[in-house]
Formats: C-alpha cells, sequence, structure tokens
C-alpha cells in the first residue's frame, strides 16, 4: 500500500515537473488533458488507498481522495491555464470520490489486486501522459531517456521488468511486515493448545477487541487478529433488537464463552447479545486468511451487517 502509494506520488511528480518544465511548448489543450488524466488516476488511486486504509469512514477516505485529485490536477494544470486548472481540478475531485467508494466497498480478499490494478492503470496512463507531452514538446533525440522512450521495443521490456520488481518487492515487504508476528514462540504456543483440549478459563494476555453493533451495521467493521494470539471479541449491542457475530469458515479454538449454547470444539466463533447487554467470546485463530463475520439475525446480513477480519 505504502509502495503503490510511493509509486504514484514520483510519478505524479515527474508528469508535473515534465509540464512546469516544457510549459511554453505544451498547447492548451495537451495541458488540459494531461492535467484531467493526471488529477483523475491521482483522485482515484489515492482514494482507493483511503477507502482501504481508513474502511468504514467514508467521509474521510473521500475528503482525502478529493485532496489528493485536487492538489495533482491544480498543480498540473497550474503552469497552462485557468483552463487546464479547472478540468484538472474537477476530474480530481471526481476521481478521489469514486476511488473512495471503491476502497470503502471492495470485498477484502479482493482489495489486493484492486490495488495491483490500480496501479497498472496508473502507470500506463502516465506513460501514456508522458509520450503525448513529449510529441507536443518535439522530441530531443540527444537524451538517451528520449530515445529510450521512442522505442517501443525498450518499453516493452521495461514495463514487465517494472511489475515484476514490483511483485516482487511488494512480497518482501510484505513478509517482512509479518515477520515479528510468526515467531517460533507463537507456533509452539499455538500447537500446544491444538494438542490437548483447550482449558475452559485460561489466563489469557490475549488482546481484547471491541465490536459495537446497532441496526444494521458493526462498528468497527474489520479486524487485525494474530495467528496463535488470543483474542477477546467483545460484542456490544447498543441496538434494539439483538445481534450476534459469526464467523464464516474461520479455524479457531475456544477458550471460553459466556452464553450457554453447547458447542463443539471446531465451532465457527460466535457471540450473541440482547439489546443494551454485552457478550464476549474469547478464542486462538489458527489460520491466517481473512474472515468475514456477518449477523444471524434473519434480514440483518442484507442490511450491512458483514466485517472481516484479517488474521496473519
Ligand atoms: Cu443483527
Amino acid at each position: 500500500m505504502l509502495f503503490t502509494g510511493g509509486i504514484a506520488a514520483v510519478l505524479s511528480f515527474v508528469v508535473i515537473a515534465f509540464i512546469f518544465i516544457k510549459r511554453k511548448k505544451i498547447t492548451c489543450m495537451a495541458g488540459m488533458m494531461a492535467a484531467m488524466a493526471l488529477g483523475m488516476l491521482a483522485g482515484l488511486t489515492g482514494g482507493l488507498l483511503a477507502g482501504i486504509s481508513y474502511n468504514g469512514n467514508l467521509f474521510l477516505s473521500t475528503i482525502l481522495g478529493m485532496t489528493f485529485g485536487f492538489l495533482a490536477g491544480f498543480f498540473a494544470g497550474m503552469p497552462i491555464s485557468i483552463m487546464a486548472i479547472i478540468d484538472g481540478v474537477l476530474s480530481g475531485v471526481m476521481g478521489g470520490m469514486m476511488g473512495a467508494m471503491l476502497g470503502e466497498m471492495i470485498a477484502p480478499e479482493y482489495q489486493d489486486p484492486t490495488v495491483h490494478i490500480m496501479l497498472v492503470l496508473f502507470v500506463g496512463m502516465t506513460c501514456i501522459v508522458l509520450y503525448m507531452l513529449q510529441q507536443e514538446a518535439g522530441f530531443n533525440h540527444s537524451f538517451l531517456i528520449n530515445k529510450l522512450f521512442h522505442n517501443p521495443l525498450w518499453l516493452a521490456i521495461a514495463l514487465p521488468l517494472f511489475f515484476y520488481l514490483y511483485n516482487h518487492l511488494y512480497n518482501e515487504f510484505a513478509r517482512s511486515s509479518d515477520l515479528p508476528m510468526t515467531n517460533s514462540s507463537l507456533n509452539h504456543f499455538m500447537e500446544d493448545h491444538n494438542q490437548a483440549a483447550p482449558p475452559l478459563s485460561i489466563e489469557t494476555k490475549g488482546k481484547k477487541v471491541v465490536i459495537e453493533a446497532t441496526e444494521f451495521v458493526y462498528l468497527p467493521k474489520s479486524l487485525q487478529l494474530t495467528v496463535g494470539q488470543p483474542v477477546t471479541l467483545i460484542l456490544k449491542n447498543s441496538g434494539r433488537v439483538e445481534h450476534d457475530i459469526e464467523f464464516e469458515n474461520m479455524k479457531a479454538s475456544l477458550l471460553q464463552r459466556n452464553d450457554h449454547e453447547n458447542h463443539a470444539e471446531n465451532a465457527n466463533v460466535h457471540v450473541h447479545s440482547l439489546p443494551g447487554k454485552t457478550a464476549e467470546v474469547t478464542f486462538i485463530p489458527i489460520e491466517s486468511g481473512v474472515f468475514r463475520f456477518y449477523c444471524t439475525v434473519p434480514g440483518h446480513k442484507e442490511s450491512g451487517m458483514v466485517g472481516w477480519a484479517k488474521v496473519s
């Protein structure tokens, strides 16, 4: 995410710098196109990243997306003309709104692919915009970079290379940030508790997560959990009807429950709470992945009572 944002920021800066340097040779029409394209791309990408990062707060992510789009469109249009500024700013604001909505609404398991697609779109389009501006300003074949740029073969090699490196670094990056969480002691801890039946009232130093339920929304609607780390999930029902949380296909060992239903050992994690009451369930996630949870009261899931947990 940071990586993608960084690439997008650097490329935006390159385009703006290019427009600024060649501002005398670029016609108003080309400047408008460039400002519109850059504003839209920066808005979409910034909005998407903000929508994913601040999921559940569409207002904040929309404002952030609009700001990115506005700034990119404004600075790209500024060296050209007022018309280019208007063009850039408006499409930037629109792109920011759409990107934020996309980031907010996209299912969690598709967030990473969506970011990748957006980056491909961003890099591809900025290349075309830069090419167009080059054409507009006249090629200067004395620069090596321009020769490279003018040769489709080089471009055909450079782009796949970029995406290969990007994927490689992206995975490296993700792995290194996961590292502290998956150390061997936690794995041992997890294995020990898988072998024996989990004791009912274990002293756990796990984390506590509170989810507030109302009609018909969870707050927050996403959780970050760690494999092997016990977690106490507290469901605070602030609504006027009963609500619950049921996880789909999440493998976990249950440690204790405070309601009275009987449950098999590999049951889904489930917690139910009456209006105005609080209930909790303690469990250890066994498998990493993204798991949805929802309210099983008829009609609630369809009305928006869904969320997800990212177990890493
Ligand atoms: Cu409900």
